[in-house]
């Protein structure tokens, strides 16, 4: 018996994400401080929003990271194997694997992502545009352990991991992500990871603080994910989106905030607001080349080669499994 089927069935999900979402968006909103986690943020409004995101004019670490992509492509392309395949750790735009695929030799391509449909479209477009290349999705959280397909068993595995995502997880889980990557791709593999670096704190505020309010609306669309899909009540005008920079520790906060004292009702229980109060939503840590040549270190693999735009706004990283 299900009081909130009318609610789950408009989520047009698997019954096992809706729950999963449940269960993290009950147990997180009863934390204290409250706090959600960053990767319910990319339903399909949430991942339109997103691609808005990365087209502002403060929003640098997109176009900057692919500016590097670009520029040394032939680098890049120098120390990948012949035949290797690419297994890139979630699938967003292909705009980024693109670049990749078009100067380097890889015969098959392995996408991972835990939204298959979105995975299948994608595949579908890669396939028509590198008809040579085989191209095997995984639907999986790449966050857990995950089985590589029997089809690229003999090949050199090449791990793909930019848009500096790694950034979203705390310092622990980015050391046992990378670990559990090593793990996966196995011995002698390779892996090119993106990160945003630390820098001006007036440039990272106005990176999620956007004038036009485009990162405000992404914050706040996952209150109106959890309304449609887990039958919430959240009134958006009594929540405020805040970004800040938390120097201590190299990152950018963002914050839904309660704007009063109000109480919200999803999958019959509540939660009460004080006025002030934080919903935590994403970190969004920054290395230093340093920082995070250690962490790679930490995790068993070594970095081969960094590279970084003329700024050194953003890096991109070689690494070499131990
Ligand atoms: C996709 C996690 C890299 O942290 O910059 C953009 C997400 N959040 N604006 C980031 C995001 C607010 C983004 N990552």
């Amino acid at each position: 018996m299900n009081m909130h089927a009318p609610a789950l069935a408009d989520a047009h999900l698997p019954d096992e994400q809706t729950s999963a979402f449940a269960r993290d968006a009950i147990g997180d909103l009863s934390q204290q401080p409250k706090r959600l986690s960053p990767k319910y943020f990319y339903d399909a409004a949430g991942s339109e929003l997103f691609e808005a995101i990365t087209r502002l004019p403060e929003y640098y670490p997109t176009r900057t990271e692919l500016g590097i992509l670009r520029d040394r492509g032939s680098e890049i392309a120098a120390i990948i194997p012949k035949g290797a395949a690419l297994v890139e750790f979630g699938a967003g735009a292909t705009t980024k694997v693109r670049l990749l695929l078009e100067r380097s030799a890889f015969s098959a391509y392995v996408p991972v992502d835990i939204s298959g449909d979105f995975l299948q479209a994608q595949a579908e477009t890669l396939r028509k545009d590198f008809p040579n290349l085989a191209v095997h999705p995984v639907t999986a959280d790449f966050t857990a352990p995950f089985a590589l397909p029997a089809e690229i068993a003999g090949l050199p595995k090449v791990g793909f991991f930019p848009g500096s995502t790694i950034g979203n997880f705390e310092p622990h889980e980015a050391s046992r992500f990378l670990r559990s990557a090593r793990e996966i791709l196995g011995r002698g593999a390779q892996m090119i990871v993106g990160a945003d670096l630390e820098k001006d704190e007036r440039v990272l505020y106005d990176a999620y603080n956007d004038a036009a309010g485009v990162t405000a609306r992404f914050n706040l669309n996952v209150l109106v994910r959890m309304n449609r899909e887990l039958g919430g009540n959240f009134d958006l005008s009594a929540f405020t989106h805040r970004a800040i920079y938390n120097r201590e520790r190299h990152r950018i906060e963002m914050h839904l905030i309660s704007k009063k004292h109000q109480a919200v009702r999803m999958l019959g229980t509540s939660f009460s607001f004080r006025p002030g109060e934080s919903i935590h939503t994403e970190n969004s840590y920054k290395y230093s080349i340093e920082r995070f040549a250690a962490l790679a270190r930490g995790a068993g693999w070594q970095v081969r080669e960094s590279w970084t735009d003329a700024k050194a706004m953003f890096s991109v990283h070689a690494l070499a499994a131990d």
